[in-house]
């Protein structure tokens, strides 16, 4: 027997990733690319050392209480962890990382890119042609818009990734606010012109644009509540690149339906069941904007993720401390959906 990490990876990943986990470990790929079950989990897991899972793994306090006693790490590919039940995990003994960063400067990008979209009817714009299978030719009059600049970004959670929306957003000439779990260093602050709010309810009903940037925890989890959506300003839309239970999504769709808000441009939405009908409904309308949890899906991103995930099972076999080990006072667990 090789003296390699045994290693399971629950999903496909890009070729060469798993070319060079190949050279480097005893690899279990899943080539199925299917999310498997806890029960598959802990099959393909027999003799293992390391898991190495994505958001689509439901890793709960029952499987991590059932893991065999070889698998010492579970290497997410990925940056949120909100799919492992930590308290669960660290109670086990277990060590988990995660893949910040390399996906930080696209996930922005992407926000950017709804934050654009709505006001600017880019899916409207492109769907008109496709429909008519032709161009009316210019009019003054024709998909007027709403002008970004000028407007107020409300950021919900300040960390790499709303840091990131707060330099393009300033660029675009958005004012922005936030709102966080402790206030920026001035240092950092003052370059972005960012004004920082203790209550979250104030800097709702004071901004044109909310835009999510937590991650999921216990805490955060349906911060933007029914009530918190009725304190938004009427004609305000909403920006959502991180996870759907951040939202009371029934109210938000309410709020759109009745016009109190204008729209909203989500990348994360409830799909235990389908898409809901009345959200489909609001992006044919084009007061929504749909797409499929796709703000980190750059190649150059998955790429970066997939060397990270690399980097943490090295050093962690190696008996050091891998570099993006999530550390107990670093979050509250929310433990696996
Ligand atoms: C990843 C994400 O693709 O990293 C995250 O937190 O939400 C996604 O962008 C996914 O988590 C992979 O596990």
């Amino acid at each position: 027997t090789s003296s390699k990490p045994k290693i399971l990876v629950t999903r496909r990943l890009p070729e060469t990733i798993e070319a060079r986990m190949a050279t480097l470990f005893e690899t279990d790929v899943n080539e199925a690319d299917a999310t498997l079950t806890a029960e598959d989990i802990l099959l393909g897991l027999a003799g293992k050392d390391v898991l190495v899972s994505t958001i689509t793994d439901r890793i709960d306090a029952d499987l991590v209480a059932r893991l065999p006693k070889s698998v010492r790490l579970i290497a997410q590919f990925g940056n949120g962890v909100d799919n492992i039940d930590l308290d669960a995990a660290w109670n086990a003994g277990l060590t988990v990382t995660n893949t910040p960063s390399v996906l930080t400067e696209d996930t922005a990008d992407m926000a950017m890119a709804l934050m654009l979209a709505l006001p600017r009817r880019l899916v409207e714009g492109t769907q008109l042609l496709l429909q008519n299978r032709a161009w009316a030719g210019w009019s003054p009059t024709s998909m007027l818009g709403h002008r970004l600049r000028g407007k107020a970004l409300g950021i919900i959670g300040m960390g790499r990734i709303g840091t990131a929306v707060a330099q393009r957003a300033r660029a675009f000439g958005l004012n922005i606010h936030y709102f966080s779990r402790q206030q920026r260093p001035l240092a950092i602050e003052t370059p972005l012109g960012a004004t920082y709010w203790d209550d979250l309810d104030a800097m709702l009903s004071a901004v044109d644009i909310v835009s999510l940037h937590t991650p999921l925890t216990r805490d955060t989890a349906n911060i933007l509540s029914a009530e918190r959506l009725s304190r938004m300003k009427k004609g305000s839309t909403v920006v959502n690149v991180s996870r759907p239970e951040l939202i009371d999504e029934p109210a938000l769709i309410a709020a759109i339906e009745t016009g109190h808000l204008a729209g909203a441009a989500l990348d994360v939405f409830d799909n235990r069941q389908g898409i809901n009908p009345r959200l489909l409904a609001l992006a044919e309308d084009c007061r929504v904007v749909l797409t499929g949890h796709m703000a980190s899906a750059t190649l150059e991103a998955r790429l970066e993720m997939g060397e990270t995930v690399i980097v943490n099972i090295r050093t962690f076999m190696d008996g050091h401390q891998p570099p993006h080990r999530i550390l107990p006072d670093k979050l509250t667990a929310r433990g696996a959906k």
